[in-house]
């Protein structure tokens, strides 16, 4: 059982940037996380199974919708607020904070965007406190980067006015296999995009796992199938349709991501750091070395711009002028971050670096799952590259 020592790191003084409020919520995240889950999280990667025993938990420390108003059960929390609170979860792990994400930005948000005021207050008090379970089906067997393509639909119901029938199947779901429901994205008749909330146990509604992940193994990914499933047309979300909708919450999402990677990233940087002190080889320090040095300065580097252009970000956010494109060349850029460092970190702990007794692999080995959901690297290059000439490369 490994014991968690994290101090944290502020090279620029960044602390000063957040309020009193801000650094007790971050306190308190990081104190349940090392309490709670550092010593057991290797061991879920290991058996390739999400602690089904820390929902309550997440709740607790407000992890679920922090920023989702009081009235709905949520924290009322600031943007940057949420960023710290997925920066210590995905300091222990990224699974753990994909957890988090997919409740708070990719199931609790749309619900309380789009959602009907009966169904916000049916889910989202529930949602809060993890008693409630949601998980978000955009991504299809054949239409990962391009959504818009998906073939999910659902049609009226023959025998019955007031309902729906969905089929179709999403594919490398976070949470599907103990998910209580699925904000889940289909075509109508007509080929427009609707969110959808399905609840299990709803016949025809099925999640099998996926097993074989040598990445985010702490965390349960599944498929979502849709065999003639008849759902009740008030579970239709009627505040927005169209692709914008599920890429609003995708947004929040990615948001998210921004800040944990960061958290990925120190935690790599800090067991680099100490090991360097301590691992004497040449009868010095390895951290004595100028390329080991090297390697540490620039990771300090790297994870202090990625700490500054978040914190901007999440401002931002809070201003409600944060564009689609500044949230994703934050998260392509801090996660491609997190993954050099985790890559550099491992090396400089030699062999020992490849072990579990250490998180350096097992973030490396997250990390290519966090590169690649929520749109991969590539694709955020090219909103990128979108957004400053205008032209688009995806038509
Ligand atoms: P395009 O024609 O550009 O846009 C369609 C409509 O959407 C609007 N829009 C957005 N709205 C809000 N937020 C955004 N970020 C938006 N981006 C675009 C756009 O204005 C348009 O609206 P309208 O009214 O004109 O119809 O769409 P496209 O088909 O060309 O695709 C664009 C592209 C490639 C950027 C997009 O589809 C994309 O982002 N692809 C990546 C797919 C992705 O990220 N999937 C993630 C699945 S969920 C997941 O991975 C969860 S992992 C969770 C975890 O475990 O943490
Ligand atoms: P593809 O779209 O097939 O892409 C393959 C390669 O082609 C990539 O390198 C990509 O960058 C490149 N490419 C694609 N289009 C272009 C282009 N136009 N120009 C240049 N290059 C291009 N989805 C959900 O809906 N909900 C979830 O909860 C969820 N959780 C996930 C959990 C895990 C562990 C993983 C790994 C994935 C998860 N996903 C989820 C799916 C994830 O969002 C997709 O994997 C991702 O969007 C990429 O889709 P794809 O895997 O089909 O790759």
């Amino acid at each position: 059982m490994r014991t968690d020592n994290y101090q944290g790191h502020d090279y620029f003084l960044m602390d000063e940037l957040l309020t009193e409020e801000q650094k007790l919520i971050r306190d308190a995240a990081r104190a349940w996380v090392k309490r709670e889950v550092s010593p057991i999280i290797e061991e879920a990667a290991e058996t390739q199974t999400f602690p089904r025993h820390l929902l309550a938990g997440l709740g607790e420390i407000g992890a679920f919708g922090p920023y989702i108003p009081h009235e709905y059960g949520g924290a009322g929390l600031d943007q940057i607020s949420y960023g710290i609170i997925m920066q210590e979860l995905e300091r222990c792990d990224s699974g753990l904070r994909s957890t988090a994400s997919v409740q708070s930005s990719l199931v609790m948000y749309p619900i309380w965007k789009y959602a009907s005021e009966e169904q916000k207050r049916a889910y989202l008090p529930k949602l809060a406190t993890g008693e409630m379970i949601g998980c978000f089906g955009l991504t299809e067997p054949d239409h990962g980067s391009d959504p818009g393509a998906m073939v999910s639909n659902f049609v009226q119901d023959p025998d019955s006015p007031d309902h729906v029938i969905l089929n179709g199947a999403k594919m490398w779901i976070s949470n599907a296999p103990f998910a209580d429901i699925a904000v889940v994205w289909a075509k109508d008749e007509t080929g427009r995009i609707y969110g959808l909330v399905v609840e299990r146990g709803m016949e025809g509604f099925s999640t099998p796992k996926m097993t074989g992940k040598w990445s985010l193994r702490a965390s349960d990914t599944g498929e979502l199938i849709f065999d003639n499933v008849r759902v009740p047309k008030s579970h239709i979300m009627p505040g927005r349709s169209g692709l914008g909708a599920p890429l609003s919450c995708l947004d929040s999402a990615r948001y998210g991501i921004a800040w944990g990677a960061i958290g990925a990233a120190l935690d790599c940087y800090d067991t680099a750091l100490n090991y360097s002190k301590e691992r004497l080889q040449f009868g010095k320090p390895i951290g004595a070395f100028q390329l080991q040095q090297k390697k540490l300065a620039e990771m300090i580097t790297e994870i202090t711009k990625a700490q500054l252009l978040t914190h901007r970000l999440g401002v931002l956010r809070d201003q409600d002028r944060a564009s689609s494109a500044q949230i994703s060349m934050a998260k392509r850029n801090n996660v491609d971050m997190a993954l050099t460092i985790a890559r550099d970190a491992r090396q400089m702990l030699g062999a020992m670096g490849i072990v579990g007794e250490y998180s350096i692999m097992r973030h490396m080995m997250n990390l290519e799952s966090v590169v690649t959901y929520e749109g991969t690297h590539d694709i955020h290059l090219l909103i990128t590259g979108m957004d400053v000439t205008g032209l688009s490369a995806f038509k």
